[in-house]
């Protein structure tokens, strides 16, 4: 943790290993194929220098086979490449159904983690060891960029759309988390700690942090007091579609094609209102674009995830 300069990191998760391994074999490999290149240049610029005396006369034999497998032995190699390196970012796009999520919100200039039980911490995350994570982000301003280096991770997180980043570390510790987007004035201080506890430790930290009323909990006070229940309530007079079970719903936009109403489609919903209407209502909805942060929205989907006990008649269809 002393040294000032790390010109390896420590590996926090299986995954990191993977990466140094492919990153070895693929140096070992350039290596491989650009050396032959280097020394015969250098014998030869040595053999044939000015003013010794060398047969220069071009040579006549042209051997095809040593011509097509300096072209077709690096080819196939390379792909072998392609594949290996193809499969582990599909692993690493692919979070397990099963993982713990944890909302990122980046912002000029620090990160902002929501845990699902309530749980806010600021440029440090406390996950626990041997479980999967997955990191939902989005960004309040500009382009950033989440980059945890002993896990051999980075991703973007972008305004106004959620990107995700999940990874397994096994080995307790804390780890640097950095921006790697430059993104104005104080990105070099955009810096925090992942701390990686075993599951005792991480459930006693988890106990301790406190819920502040849960993140879906924080939602629904959020859903009274911006007045989204008096349009969007059975007993309401405003012609406002029911929103209980609609996460993961099918929903029929005015247009005529259906989307899935998923994390992204609920914030837009909710921030750009008129932007994709739900058919048979009227865009009467008010745009919460500027009323709301990110962290607000992020409690307002949580709440609508957790909302699937309808009160009948308010389910529509
Ligand atoms: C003035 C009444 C009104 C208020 C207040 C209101 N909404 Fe809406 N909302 C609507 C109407 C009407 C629609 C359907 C038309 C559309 O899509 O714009 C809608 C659509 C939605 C949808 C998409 C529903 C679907 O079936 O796809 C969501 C999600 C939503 N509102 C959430 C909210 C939240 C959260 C709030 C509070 C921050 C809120 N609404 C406040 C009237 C309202
Ligand atoms: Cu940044």
């Amino acid at each position: 943790m002393s040294s000032p300069i790390l010109l390896w990191p420590a590996a926090a998760s299986a995954y990191a290993g993977q990466v140094d391994l492919l990153i070895a074999c693929f140096g070992a490999l350039v290596a491989l194929l650009s050396a032959p290149v280097f020394i015969l240049m250098a014998i030869w610029a040595a053999r044939y220098r000015k003013g010794r005396r060398a047969d220069r006369t071009p040579g006549k034999d042209r051997n095809v086979w040593l011509e097509v497998s300096w072209s077709v032995i690096p080819f196939l190699l390379i792909m072998g490449f392609f594949f290996w390196s193809t499969a582990m970012f599909l692993d690493a796009r692919t979070p397990p159904g099963d993982a713990l999520v944890i909302n990122v919100v980046a912002k000029q200039w620090m990160w902002k983690f929501q845990h699902a039980s309530g749980a806010r911490e600021i440029n440090e995350v406390h996950v626990p060891a041997g479980r999967p994570v997955r990191l939902a982000m989005t960004s309040q301003d500009v382009i950033h960029s989440l980059y945890v280096p002993a896990l051999r991770i980075k991703q973007d997180a972008l305004p106004e759309r959620y990107t995700e980043l999940w990874f397994n570390a096994d080995r307790p510790g804390t780890y640097p988390l950095r921006c790697a987007e430059y993104c104005g004035t104080d990105h070099s201080v955009m810096v925090g700690r992942v701390i990686v506890q075993r599951e005792e430790d991480y459930a006693r930290w988890l106990a301790r942090a406190g819920t502040d009323g849960g993140l879906a909990g924080r939602g629904e006070v959020l859903f009274h007091r911006l007045g989204c229940s008096s349009c969007h309530s059975a007993r309401s007079t405003a012609r406002a579609p029911g929103l209980a079970g609609i996460y993961g719903r099918t929903v029929t936009l005015a247009d005529g094609h259906g989307v899935r109403a998923d994390d992204q489609y609920l914030r837009d919903a909710i921030m750009l209102p008129n932007k994709d209407v739900v058919a048979g209502y009227r865009p009467i909805m008010p745009p919460f674009g500027h009323v709301l942060d990110e962290e607000q929205v992020v409690e307002l989907v949580a709440y609508l995830k957790s909302y699937r006990s309808a009160q009948q008649g308010e389910q529509g269809s």
